[in-house]
């Protein structure tokens, strides 16, 4: 059989698919999200700051073959996000909405149970349940972001495009319309003023 290739594109990533990871190497991008970093993202500030900073809540893995911003393309991530709560609140990402609103994703779930919340520009907010196999569609112009309420980290891939780029300043400054909180041991999405 003949072989084509395009040399500026040939890069053959291997995953790890058990934990649903990235295996290191000059093209993958790794990043840590700790307590410190998350000023304000949970509700109870308070908590949050008598934590120790230092305490990871999610690592986030990115691949992205072409430069941020190049139209036609796509990235690929790998975000783990550790068992934990601030005061109720389970651990989750910071969430974000994409800079170009129409852009869209692509979220699986490989280990561990959460929730994908989503919310709209109208701050309409819903969530689909995470579960090992669960395959998430993240439409136009939706927040998201991800929860872990299980006990174990929540491993969760995602593909989105190269240009969708990532706007959190809204989620920053305003949150999502609810939050998934541990009401008497069960995972509730509880609407919120911010
Ligand atoms: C994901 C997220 C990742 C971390 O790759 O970037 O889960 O969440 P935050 O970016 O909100 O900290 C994605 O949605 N990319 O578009
Ligand atoms: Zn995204």
């Amino acid at each position: 059989m003949e072989q084509t290739t395009n040399l500026e594109f040939e890069r053959t990533m291997r995953m790890d698919w058990e934990k649903g990871l990235l295996l290191p190497n000059a093209d993958v991008r790794e990043s840590v999200k700790t307590l410190g970093q998350l000023e304000s993202i949970f509700l109870n500030e308070k908590d949050r700051r008598a934590m120790d900073p230092a305490t990871v809540v999610y690592r986030v893995q990115a691949w992205c073959p072409v430069p941020e911003g190049t139209e036609g393309a796509q990235f690929w991530g790998s975000t783990v996000i550790e068992p934990g709560q601030v005061d109720t609140e389970y651990f989750m990402t910071h969430g974000h909405f994409h800079s170009k609103r129409d852009r869209t994703e692509y979220y699986a779930t490989i280990e561990g149970e959460g929730a994908l919340i989503l919310m709209d520009e109208s701050r309409k907010t819903w969530m689909e349940p995470m579960f090992p196999g669960s395959l998430h569609f993240v439409p136009p112009s939706v927040a998201h972001r991800v929860a872990n309420s299980g006990k174990v980290p929540l491993r969760v891939v995602a593909c989105w495009p190269s240009d969708a780029g990532h706007d959190y300043d809204v989620v920053r400054r305003f949150g999502f319309g609810a939050r998934l909180l541990n009401v008497n041991g069960k995972a509730s999405l509880v609407r919120s003023g911010n």
